[in-house]
């Protein structure tokens, strides 16, 4: 059947090709299918005479040594590579894509293929019975997101549950899975789009759409997942790696409201020996919430506070707002106005919404000129020693015009193509952590740049890290962290996390005791929550849980080595940090079901516990490996549910067989000394390896050598250590062997 709003593009009337294109005119549009590389095709459509320019925000790489394909033509098309064969039929156009060996891997659904619905492009696709769905960015729900439907518009939404498809991020990236057939499709579209993933009365097709533009994606075939993602990064890009602080807890709050208070907060946590590393400048330490100023009143030393913080081996993040007030006395929005950087009416006049400073204006970072300016104005917060910048409201949140953004009519440059903000929206985000980290790279260009930010668009980490903005001080949104974030990471954004015990509501004393110990395996690791809510530092809660709090947090740090290795495999490869348990363990079918567990890194399997007043949970133990358990050292045959302790004090943790944990001493910040003992906790399996990466943690040096890499081996009880890369003099003088945590 048909499906009634479609126009479908129609039979084939021509065909054009070059070794690695074939083109095609068609009844209603013309198509362009290209190989990128053996496991990358590239589809666009249009219904217009022709392609419109070939641009995209995301896109990374744009030169592919051409690709070795074959195109034959014939009663049907086909453009193959060595991994993959596109099958391409005239009438009417339908394509296919098969594995080397014949495989279909998907192909346009034989009824309904490519079309459009007034402005609106789609592909339906056929649905495999045993398919599933990952990745698309942050999302609520199950992991698996078979059987969903839902937008990309970013949004923000305060009070946001499972059940709302638009938050603030818009990664339209799919990752599909069946035995013996991987794919993904980045669907490479910035208008508001909606992915229906077998949401349909027949369940054999899904499809994906946007509001208008050209019909524009990116098949990757592979072997694995993991081929599928690192080709997506491959063409998306990947990550830096942030500076090693970055690493270590952090603690926010909106707001400390004055220098005193950031520093009574950085006190407590000295005092109290629990490990910090980051504290937090919500909007109040700005003047009227003017972005690029200090309240003279409450922080009238910024650059004293900053230095005291720093001695105390804090860093401080300070957040950035996109509305400029719009208030011509003040610097920002004077020169900005003098030199047109802020969004225009379509009759020429400034735009201007509302939201914390009152009435703003906002720059158009859709272009480069805007950004290179906005980018210049963090120039004194990089002087005065600021560690980092948060990027908030930037879906763009605006409070007086229907939909809590800006009208549709809105002209954005778009980089020189001006086009309105229904295709600029879903990049705002995108292109203001781009711009900040563009600037925060030509001020301190010797130190990694550290951004955290709310909105996004895929290819974000490049530039910034994603904290998953509002939630709940609720067992709900605690649980849903795990799939919303396994999902981020599979999308490409390997560095995210949620506000650690909740934003909204008051957080319980058990709620924050076992987000904390979770948190702790997040790889962004951050406490958070709003104003006028409990105070949540790990201190308000009594005694118990601020022992419990200080023994996850210093674990994490004990933990830090490994945590670097983990962070540079996805700097290096995007390899999540966070992993569904399928990532390891592909042949283990039940944990694609798994999405209240994670693995952090290879190593680690973690299983927070999600239910107040639990004191024990089951735990999935993947097949494939052994598995100890990390506090009584019993170790656990793979395949099989066990059920583990978990009294308040307890998080289920375990560790698979074949480890080597590269650890250190407790430590209270990441800085606090030079490390020149590894201690290496072995779990011994059948062949048990370890690594140790380092460089200097704060610069670039590394992507120029500057690092080094160890490996460890484990074998009858004696340790071998190879140097595969000593860039990096490394200050470590003696490595520590422990076996099942006990000495030798
Ligand atoms: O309208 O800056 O998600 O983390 O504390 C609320 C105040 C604006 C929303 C962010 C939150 C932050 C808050 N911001």
């Amino acid at each position: 059947m048909a499906d009634p709003g479609l126009i479908g593009i129609g039979n084939v009337q021509e065909v054009h090709h070059t070794d690695n294109t074939v083109e095609f005119q068609c009844e209603r549009g013309r198509v362009r299918v290209t190989a990128l590389s053996d496991s990358i095709v590239r589809v666009r459509a249009t219904q217009a005479a022709d392609f419109g320019p070939d641009f995209s925000y995301a896109v990374a790489r744009t030169s592919w040594p051409k690709a070795k394909a074959t195109v034959r033509t014939g009663r049907e098309i086909t453009l193959a590579t060595k991994k993959l064969t596109v099958t391409i039929t005239r009438e009417p156009l339908r394509i296919e894509f098969a594995a080397a060996d014949g495989r279909v891997l998907n192909a346009d659904d034989p009824a309904r293929g490519m079309g459009w619905d007034g402005a609106r492009c789609r592909t339906h696709r056929t649905l495999a019975r045993d398919e599933m769905f990952f990745g698309c960015g942050e999302k609520t729900g199950q992991l698996n997101k078979r059987g969903q439907s839902f937008g990309f518009w970013n949004t923000d939404n305060p009070s946001h549950t499972y059940l709302n498809g638009e938050i603030y991020v818009s990664i339209p990236f799919l990752v599909s899975t069946r035995p013996g057939a991987h794919y993904g499709i980045f669907f490479d579209n910035t208008h508001r789009s909606f992915f229906n993933l077998g949401h349909v009365e027949d369940e054999k097709h899904y499809f994906l759409e946007a509001d208008a533009g050209e019909l524009d994606y990116y098949f990757f075939a592979g072997d694995s997942i993991k081929d599928v993602v690192r080709g997506y990064t491959e063409l998306t890009g990947r990550m830096w790696l942030p500076p090693r602080w970055a690493l270590g807890y952090q603690q926010c709050r909106w707001s400390y409201m004055s220098a005193d208070e950031v520093l009574e907060v950085a006190r407590n946590f000295r005092d109290r020996k629990i490990p910090c590393d980051v504290l937090y400048c919500d909007i109040d330490y700005m003047d009227g919430y003017r972005v690029f100023t200090w309240n003279p009143q409450t922080f009238p030393k910024p650059r004293e506070l900053i230095k005291t913080l720093r001695k105390m081996g804090f860093r401080l993040v300070t957040i950035i707002d996109p509305g400029v007030k719009n208030d011509d006395g003040y610097a920002v929005c004077q020169e900005g106005k003098e030199k047109g950087m802020f969004l225009k009416k379509p009759d020429g006049s400034w735009f201007t919404g509302n939201v914390w400073p009152g009435e703003c204006v906002f720059p158009d970072f859709t272009s480069a000129r805007v950004r290179q300016w906005w980018g210049q104005w963090h120039k004194d917060l990089m002087e005065l020693g600021v560690g980092g910048i948060w990027n908030d409201m930037n879906e763009p949140a605006v409070w007086n015009h229907p939909g809590g953004t800006m009208p549709n009519d809105i002209p954005f440059e778009y980089d020189g193509q001006w086009v309105t903000h229904k295709r600029a929206h879903n990049v705002f985000g995108f292109n203001m952590a781009r711009a900040c980290h563009e600037g925060l790279r030509a001020l301190r260009p010797k130190q990694r740049p550290f951004l955290i930010t709310r909105s996004a668009y895929a290819g974000v980490q490049r530039y910034s890290l994603i904290w998953t903005g509002d939630n709940h001080s609720s067992w709900e949104q605690f649980a849903l962290s795990i799939p919303e974030c396994l999902n981020l990471s599979l999308s490409g954004v390997a560095f995210c996390g949620p506000d650690v015990g909740g934003y909204s509501w008051n957080c319980t004393s058990e709620l924050l005791a076992r987000w904390t110990q979770a948190g702790a395996f997040f790889p962004f690791f951050r406490n958070h929550t709003a104003l006028g809510t409990r105070r949540q530092e790990p201190w308000q809660f009594g005694p118990e849980v601020e022992e419990i709090c200080r023994r996850y947090i210093s674990l994490r740090y004990q933990l830090l080595p490994y945590f670097y290795n983990v962070f540079r495999e996805a700097a290096h490869d995007a390899t999540p940090i966070m992993r569904p348990l399928f990532w390891e363990f592909p042949d283990d079918a039940h944990g694609y079901a798994v999405d209240d567990q994670f693995l952090l890194g290879p190593s680690l399997l973690v299983a927070p516990v999600l239910k107040p007043g639990a004191t024990q949970r089951a735990v999935w133990l993947p097949a494939g490996a052994e598995w100890y358990d990390y506090w009584t050292k019993e170790k656990h045959a793979g395949g099989q549910y066990v059920t583990a302790a978990a009294p308040l004090d307890t998080l289920p943790l375990f560790v698979r067989s074949g480890s080597i944990l590269p650890m250190t001493e407790p430590v209270e910040f990441t800085s606090q000394k030079i490390i020149d003992e590894i201690i290496l906790d072995v779990y011994p399996g059948k062949k048990t390896v370890g690594w140790l990466y380092e460089d200097d943690g704060e610069s670039f040096d590394y992507e120029t050598g500057a690092h080094s890499l160890t490996q460890f081996t484990w074998a009858d009880g004696d340790l071998e250590i190879e140097k595969k890369s000593s860039g990096y003099r490394s200050p470590v003088k003696n490595h520590r062997v422990l076996v099942l945590g006990r000495e030798q």
